[in-house]
């Protein structure tokens, strides 16, 4: 039987970078056998999304592991992930005779579910399966273990599972094999370590597109009224464990019947007459409340949390002689138990605002809602006036191609030009960071011109009164900065005159970073203190979930910054989140300016924004308080006015 690549031949990387939509990179059924006719079409049970989905998964798994060409894998994973997002039923349509395409699948992925619907079984993941030990595939999940390195293990080795990629990981038997080093070798342990302690939170911009989406599902049930995302996710929180999901609505069988029915639901964990738990495929739990229409305050606010500051609410009805719940406000008696009947006097709420003043509390803004001195502030009428997205007139830390970012410097701006900023600075690495392609300083002076260029196109442009759409109309400058390196041993990575030419620095501890927390400060300071930098990118360094903070003195960090004039950065990347909420809170409070930046590697990216917003206004930081809520020339005149500055 012909190989496939030799029926194929190779295909240019073009054609195969995205899955053609007529499936053309996925094709084995050429080479398959037809799909076995004998399946038992009476005894098979309803196959769900999710079970398609771990399918196709699998299948791109063991590919990955059989050392497949890449491209193909990718075509599977990639409509896996489609299957288990559908917003309708996928086997149910293929079985009835439509079939509605997949993103990313072409004709042999649709074959294959037309055959699972059909048969309850696919063929092709069944021969596959047969192939190799079924726990291999695991090992893929592990942070830093490539298929490469199991398929290594597993011929060299025998290794099947993951007791055993740790036994042989801890005898030092993996780096005798030839491709696996001792430093691969020490990673597989850390991923092993990490995989045991990390806790399984989504991160908020997975977690807020999949709530978007079941959101816009269950609103589209009949009698749905409306549909209110509550929960950590409303909370803005970094992370998130379960989506909350509440229903307006006069018909809650209908709804959660509909809801634990979706396509996208893997298995219910739990229906009742007014609620439901189900799970997603490898996602999260999501919980849906109904609530009748008219009496949506109160179980907003109970189920928008967070559990602390729901006490301290309580608390407060407690002492007027009442007993709150979701359900709304009962009297209680003197032992505070509560009334039943006409004594209940119970009352309900349309909106949250209206159960806050209830309580003789301002409405508070869901990201307050910690328990951390803001039931005293809406009380007292001392609520912070909380920044807004809106509020952001530029962004200071993006990225072009020229160093690790993937878009080009015009395009880069252009798309910050169509968000409607006055400005944006285009920070890419300097040299000491080669692993992003760090510039060397005769590339930045030809980014200066290209700036230059660039900048006085846009000036025409305004000055013919040309602009593109969502510009801004006071106009939009790209300004020339860095991402400048801060070395080891605490050395800025351009000297003085360079950095003197550029129109604003933001310096980043990337490398070293076990360091003692002296050393650490120590380099932190010393971009603080220098004339020429402007802004600390992603101060603490962390990455959610998967890289610890550095180990600064943060007080003198904050002292330093707010002495110099230095702001302290909220970097938005969903996977930075940095300065954290409650950081960035104190940094307010010791006299520091911060900004919020996207450090967009790409133009999409530039949204980016929109979470840090999010962390800024849960650690109580108002437009004030952020740089970049600035015109361009007062930014400017900010940088220029930094002491020892020429
Ligand atoms: P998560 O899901 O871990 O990211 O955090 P939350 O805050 O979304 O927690 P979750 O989903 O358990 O509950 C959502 C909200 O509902 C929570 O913030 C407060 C309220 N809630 C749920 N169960 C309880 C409870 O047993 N007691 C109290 N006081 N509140 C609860
Ligand atoms: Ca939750
Ligand atoms: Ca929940
Ligand atoms: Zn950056």
């Amino acid at each position: 039987m012909p190989r496939r690549d030799q029926l194929l031949g190779p295909l240019p990387d073009a054609e195969l970078a995205e899955p053609r939509p007529d499936g053309a990179d996925v094709d084995e059924e050429l080479i398959e056998p037809p799909p076995d006719e004998n399946g038992d079409v009476s005894s098979r049970r309803a196959v769900t999304n999710g079970d398609l989905a771990r399918m196709f998964h699998e299948i791109g798994d063991i590919l990955e592991v059989k050392g497949e060409n890449k491209f193909k894998t990718v075509a599977y994973h990639r409509a896996a992930d489609a299957i288990a997002r559908a917003p309708f039923d996928v086997a149910a349509a293929y079985a009835a005779g439509d079939r509605p395409p997949i993103p990313g699948g072409g004709t042999a992925i649709a074959d294959k579910i037309a055959e699972a619907a059909t048969t309850g079984r696919m063929a092709y993941h069944e021969r596959l399966r047969a192939e190799i030990p079924p726990t291999l595939v695991d090992l893929l999940r592990l942070p830093g273990v490539g298929p490469q390195t199991v398929r290594l293990a597993w011929e060299g080795l025998g290794v099947t599972n993951l007791e055993e990629l740790k036994a042989a990981a801890e005898a030092q038997k993996l780096r005798e094999l030839k491709g696996i080093s001792a430093s691969t070798e020490q990673r597989i342990l850390e991923g092993i370590e990490k995989l045991a302690t990390r806790p399984r939170r989504l991160l908020l911009h997975r977690a807020q597109s999949l709530a978007d989406d079941l959101a816009a599902q269950v609103a589209a049930v009949d009698g749905v009224a409306r549909v209110f995302q509550a929960g950590s996710l409303r909370r803005r929180r970094e992370t998130i464990g379960d989506l909350d999901l509440l229903v307006e609505t006069d018909r809650p069988d209908v709804v959660i019947d509909r809801f634990t029915t979706l396509g996208v639901v893997d298995r219910v964990i739990g229906k009742g007459r007014a609620k439901a738990a189900v799970s997603v495929f490898r996602g999260p739990q999501v919980d849906l409340m109904v609530m009748p229409p008219g009496e949506a305050g109160t179980y907003l606010v109970h189920f928008t949390g967070s559990a602390d500051h729901n006490i301290r609410l309580r608390g407060l009805a407690r002492d007027r002689g009442w007993s709150l719940s979701e359900k709304g406000f009962v009297r209680i008696d003197d032992d505070g138990n509560a009334l039943e009947g006409a004594a209940a006097d119970p009352r309900t709420f349309e909106d949250e605002a209206s159960v806050y003043r209830f309580l003789d509390l301002a409405w508070i803004p869901p990201e307050l809602r910690e328990d951390r001195g803001e039931v005293e502030a809406a009380r007292d009428g001392t609520l912070p006036d909380l920044i807004t997205l809106a509020d952001l007139r530029g962004d200071l830390h993006s990225h072009s191609e020229w160093s690790d970012g993937v878009h080009s410097i015009e395009v880069m701006a252009e798309a910050a030009r169509r968000r409607g900023y006055s400005y944006q600075v285009l920070t890419d690495h300097s040299q000491g960071l080669p692993i992003a392609r760090g510039l060397f300083p005769d590339r930045v002076e030809e980014q200066r011109e290209i700036i230059a260029a660039l900048n006085a196109r846009f000036a025409a442009e305004e000055a013919a009164g040309e602009l593109p759409p969502g510009a801004h109309p006071g106009g939009f400058r790209l300004l020339h900065g860095c991402e400048l390196e801060v070395s080891a041993d605490a050395v800025l990575d351009y000297d003085a005159d360079l950095l003197a030419r550029f129109d604003l620095v933001v310096a980043s501890v990337h490398v070293a970073r076990r360091q003692p927390r002296d050393q650490l400060t120590k380099r932190t300071l010393t971009a603080i203190r220098s004339p020429h930098v402007d802004v600390i990118a992603h101060p603490s360094g962390r990455m959610i979930q998967t890289r610890d903070d550095l180990d600064l003195d943060w007080d003198a960090v904050f002292e330093a910054a707010a002495a110099t004039g230095t702001a302290l950065e909220i970097n938005g990347s969903p996977h930075r989140l940095d300065l954290a909420p409650e950081r960035a809170r104190r940094a307010v409070s010791f006299g520091c300016i911060l900004s919020i930046d996207s450090d967009a590697h790409r133009t999409e990216e530039l949204d980016y924004v929109r979470w840090g917003v999010d962390q800024a206004r849960r650690g109580w930081v108002e437009a004030r308080n952020v740089l970049n809520t600035r015109s361009r020339d007062d930014v400017l005149a900010w940088v220029g006015g930094k002491p020892g500055r020429v």
